[in-house]
C-alpha cells in the first residue's frame, strides 16, 4: 500500500526556507567565498632621521635660534627652548624627516653657519623604533 497517495501528512510540513540559502553550503564559508589567507606585514614605514644641533663655546645663542626658526619652521619661543636645551644637555632634536630632508637641513644649516663663520654642528641621526 502506498502511504504517500493515500494518507495526508499528521505534521504540517516545515518552513520553507529562504530561497537565497542553499540548503547545503560547501565548507564553513558557502559556496562562492573567497578566502584570506593572514599573512605577515611586508611594507615597512620608511625610517625617520632625526635632525640634531650640537651645543659649541663659540656659535652665539640668537645665531641658534635663527637657525631653529628658518630651517626647522619653529617659532621664536620653541626655537629658544631647543637652543637652551642644547646648551645645556649638549644637543637637542631640531625635526624628524625622512632621509633625503634631513641631509638637506643638515647642509643648509652647515652651509649658512660657515658662511656666518659659526663651528655649529648639525647631524642626522635614524630614529630608534
Ligand atoms: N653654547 C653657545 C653659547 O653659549 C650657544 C649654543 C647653543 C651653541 C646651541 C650651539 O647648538 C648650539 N654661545
Amino acid at each position: 500500500m502506498n502511504s504517500m497517495a493515500t494518507k495526508s501528512p499528521k505534521v504540517p510540513a516545515p518552513a520553507k526556507l529562504p530561497l537565497a540559502q542553499p540548503l547545503k553550503p560547501e565548507g564553513p564559508n558557502g559556496g562562492d567565498s573567497v578566502v584570506l589567507e593572514r599573512r605577515t606585514q611586508k611594507v615597512k614605514p620608511p625610517q625617520m632621521y632625526q635632525v640634531v644641533l650640537l651645543n659649541d663655546d663659540y656659535t652665539p645663542m640668537e645665531f641658534v635660534v635663527v637657525v631653529i626658526q628658518e630651517f626647522f619652521n619653529k617659532d621664536r619661543e620653541t626655537a629658544t627652548q631647543i637652543m637652551l636645551k642644547i646648551h645645556l644637555d649638549g644637543k637637542g632634536v631640531c625635526g624628524v624627516f625622512s632621509k633625503d630632508v634631513a641631509a638637506t637641513k643638515v647642509d643648509q644649516v652647515t652651509e649658512a653657519s660657515r658662511k656666518n663663520g659659526h663651528p655649529l654642528q648639525c647631524v642626522s641621526e635614524p630614529v630608534e623604533l
